[in-house]
């Protein structure tokens, strides 16, 4: 744990921690790489995950609804392991239990967050489509009524979970604006194809949806999704996440370069010995430093009930960047072997490529925090 500066920890923090990265060293760290070099996800981990607690762990009555500053930590150590790890739990927890809590009817969740809370219902969240990535607003997937159901058609691009997911919630164009709805992946016309050829998120399952004249019965909706405000909500849920998610990439780039660098000579010594490899350790530590006491006012002013959204904007923005930029450095001091699967750096780099573009990108942050900052919005 790098902790220069003494960060206080309550001991219900420090023992989520704990748990998480035991079981995150004995049961995933073995397994991740072969994972990745395959393109699986390692979806054995699924009931261990659930055991444990991680599986919506922040949300009241059905998950374990722990602090927000928990999960948050939860998330730091599932994806010093891989991103895809994380974003598992992120899609599972933050993406789909929250709208299903937030938005559903008691019917709902009593239907779907149970078994989701113990992993025997997985779900995805559709919102980006092959033309509307960082422009929601204009999708094109629709929802006309039909009878007391409704019919659904359209296509959902680069859906984490796609071709797992027993549920997915899937934002379309409504007469009355854009809404939310569970749709069971069963129903006929939902379709779903894995993507493949990805060089990032390897051990993480991306799909395209489509769906073609998918008869809704008139309970899918989500009854308060009121826009595309709401599946913003929820973006702000899983962005919580990566801020801190990051941190744990970082973290594992960072250590595997120390060890590396004690313990591989050059010119007769290790090349710890060097300034400019001191420079880059120093660099990154201060990185990574700045990014977790980010992560943790993050969590601090969640659970006060004072977060902003663009103050989440800010950190996953900055805590992506920072991640990747550590993994960039952390990889220099391992030479040609920074290139090897052998050794996590690379798996980490390539995933944060992903990571700096998912769940809105670094230039759409920027515009976030600007429209903030200058009441003058700049996306169009
Ligand atoms: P705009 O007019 O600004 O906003 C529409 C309505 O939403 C409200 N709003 C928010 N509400 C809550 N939280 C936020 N962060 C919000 N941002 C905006 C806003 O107040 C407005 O409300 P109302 O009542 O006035 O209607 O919308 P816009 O169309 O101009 O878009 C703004 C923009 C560009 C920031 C937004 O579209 C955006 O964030 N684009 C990025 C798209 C994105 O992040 N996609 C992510 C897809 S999911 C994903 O990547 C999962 S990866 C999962 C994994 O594997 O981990
Ligand atoms: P585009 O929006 O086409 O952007 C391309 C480039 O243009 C970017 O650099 C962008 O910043 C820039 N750009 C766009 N608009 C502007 C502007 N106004 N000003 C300046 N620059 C701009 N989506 C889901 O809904 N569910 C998921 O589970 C999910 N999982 C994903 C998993 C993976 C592995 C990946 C890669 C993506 C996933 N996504 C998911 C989609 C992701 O959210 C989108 O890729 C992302 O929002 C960007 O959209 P896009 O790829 O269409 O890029």
């Amino acid at each position: 744990m790098l902790n220069y500066f003494d960060v206080e920890l309550s001991d219900e923090e420090r023992l989520v921690q704990r748990t998480t990265r035991d079981w995150i060293d004995a049961e995933a760290m073995p397994l991740i790489a072969e994972c990745f070099e395959a393109g699986q996800f390692p979806a054995q981990l699924i009931p261990r995950l659930a055991e444990l607690g991680l599986l919506g762990a922040s949300l009241p009555k059905y998950g374990a609804g722990l602090p927000y500053s928990c999960y948050g930590l939860i998330c730091q150590e599932l994806e010093r392991c891989d991103t895809g790890l994380r974003s598992f739990v992120s899609v599972q927890s933050s993406l789909c239990m929250y709208p299903i809590y937030t938005f559903g009817t008691e019917e709902q969740k009593e239907r779907y967050l149970p078994k989701m809370v113990r992993g025997e219902l997985i779900a995805c969240f559709g919102l980006t489509e092959p033309d509307h990535g960082s422009d929601p607003s204009s999708m094109e997937t629709r929802v006309e009524p039909d009878g007391d159901g409704w019919v659904l058609n359209g296509t959902k691009m680069w859906i984490t979970n796609g071709t797992i997911a027993d549920l997915a919630i899937i934002w379309a164009r409504s007469p009355d604006g854009i809404r939310g709805f569970a749709v069971e992946t069963d129903t006929p016309g939902f379709s779903a194809r894995e993507v493949h050829h990805k060089l990032s998120l390897r051990a993480s399952v991306t799909a395209e949806l489509h769906f073609q004249d998918v008869r809704l019965p008139g309970s899918a909706i989500l009854p308060g999704t009121t826009g595309l405000g709401s599946a913003l909500k929820c973006l702000n849920e899983a962005r919580f996440g990566i801020a801190w998610g990051t941190v744990g990439a970082a973290m594992a780039c960072f250590e595997s370069a120390l060890e590396y660098s004690k313990i591989r000579p050059q010119f007769g010594k290790p090349i710890a010995g060097f300034q400019l490899t001191q420079l880059k350790l120093a660099d990154m530590l201060t990185a990574i430093t700045q990014g977790q006491l980010l992560a943790l006012q993050l969590g601090r002013l969640k659970d006060s009930g004072r977060l902003r959204p663009v103050q989440v904007s800010v950190a996953k923005r900055a805590n992506s960047m920072m991640a990747l930029e550590v993994a960039r450095t952390a990889r220099t001091i391992l030479g040609g072997n920074g290139i090897s699967l052998e050794h996590p750096i690379f798996r980490h780099m390539v995933n944060l490529e992903t990571v700096i573009t998912y769940e809105g990108t670094h230039e759409i942050h920027s515009l976030v925090i600007g429209q903030d900052l200058t009441g003058l919005a700049a996306y169009s």
